[in-house]
């Protein structure tokens, strides 16, 4: 049993409603304190810490410095029946997502693919909250984001890359839906940050210092050196594609581009996003949906106990979160306004 001084337990709604107080109080409008809170607290009861309530001080941060926009008005544009363009204008991805997500899904099933590129927006949190709605209703998504550069291009000598995560969703008649979600570095830059916050060495191959040498120490790696892309050269064309979609379909930034040297405190990378939509009904052959069922029994008598995305699914609502008394009393501070 937890030490009730060290530890408080709360369920993931309790918690993004604590999350969503905090949004607003540092400037952000009801409809995006409400989606990152739950963005959050998602995280942090499915274990991704990366991208949980280890974030909270980096939102703040970037709130109160200026340099993002938590009330931003997204402008739409619809240029073909099936591409949906939206400048974000320097707000959060997520907000300006949902204000076309209907209409999207709707292009999706209209047409049978549709593409959704935001640009001028800030994605701090995982993108897995994104994508799994689409296969909750019968689609597959694909969404990519670029961050800011943070990772050395395999063959180059500087930083150009971010951490660049990619998510995808696919419904999986009569089970979950299959789901997965990951920075294309050899980790997030996030977890590189819990490891020199708690003073564990990385494993080898995660990164290099200053000078280019490799290194397992996540303060040199934060500190002037550099993650590496996943899988040698091979995550790095996917790294590379996610920046060539991202900036250059969305007509938003590079990694690379990105510039908050003017707002101390700011985390939060100004970029884009894009979302690849399909609806599998259009599918030849004998149908999507006989076809994904029986993959996922070929990979369950493989071996195979819970493809991506099944964990959560299985544990969704269920569990309590546990977060420390320090953490749980920092929260409550930001949300009062005490800090
Ligand atoms: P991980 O390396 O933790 O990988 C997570 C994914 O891999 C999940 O889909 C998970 O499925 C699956 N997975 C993990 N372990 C296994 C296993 N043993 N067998 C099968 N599947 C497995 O992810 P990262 O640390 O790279 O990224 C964490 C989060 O950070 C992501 O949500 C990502 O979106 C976010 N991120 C966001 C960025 C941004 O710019 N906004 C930048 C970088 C990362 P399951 O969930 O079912 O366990
Ligand atoms: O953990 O790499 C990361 C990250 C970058 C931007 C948001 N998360």
């Amino acid at each position: 049993m937890d030490n009730p001084e060290t530890a408080r337990r709360i369920s993931e709604s309790n918690l993004a409603d604590l999350l969503a107080c905090i949004f607003r109080r540092n400037g952000c409008d009801d409809r995006t304190a409400a989606v990152l809170a739950a963005n959050c607290a998602s995280a942090e009861a499915a274990g991704s810490l990366s991208h949980g309530i280890f974030r909270i001080d980096g939102y703040v941060s970037t709130l109160r410095s200026g340099w993002v926009d938590g009330t931003a008005e997204p402008q739409i544009e619809i240029p073909a029946p099936g591409y949906v363009r939206i400048d974000a204008r320097n707000g959060f991805a997520q907000p300006a997502f949902l204000q076309v997500r209907e209409d999207f899904v709707t292009r999706i099933r209209n047409n049978g693919i549709a593409f959704l590129a935001i640009r001028d927006s800030h994605h701090f949190g995982a993108l897995w909250p994104d994508v799994t709605p689409f296969a909750e209703e019968g689609l597959i998504a694909i969404s990519l984001v670029n961050s800011f550069a943070c990772s050395i291009p395999v063959g180059a000598e500087k930083p150009l890359f971010g951490t660049n995560p990619i998510a995808f969703a696919a419904p999986i008649p009569g089970s979950a839906p299959l789901v997965f979600d990951f920075a294309t570095t050899s980790m997030a830059n996030g977890d590189v940050q819990i490891a020199a916050r708690e003073g564990r060495m990385l494993p080898h191959g995660m990164g290099v210092d200053s000078n280019g040498d490799p290194t397992c120490d996540p303060r040199e790696i934060l500190d002037g050196g550099s993650l590496v892309p996943f899988g040698g050269h091979k995550g790095s064309a996917i790294s590379m594609m996610i920046e060539l979609l991202v900036a250059g379909l969305t007509g938003g930034q590079f990694s690379f581009e990105v510039d908050w040297s003017a707002h101390p405190g700011a985390q939060t990378p100004r970029t884009g996003q894009v979302f690849i939509g399909i609806d599998p009904v259009f599918s030849g052959g004998v149908g999507f949906a006989g076809k994904a069922r029986e993959f996922v029994t070929r990979l369950s008598d493989a071996g195979l106990t819970a493809y991506p995305g099944y964990r959560r699914w299985k544990n969704r609502g269920t569990q309590d979160i546990c977060i420390s008394a320090e953490n749980y009393r920092r929260l409550n501070g930001y949300a009062q306004g005490d800090i």
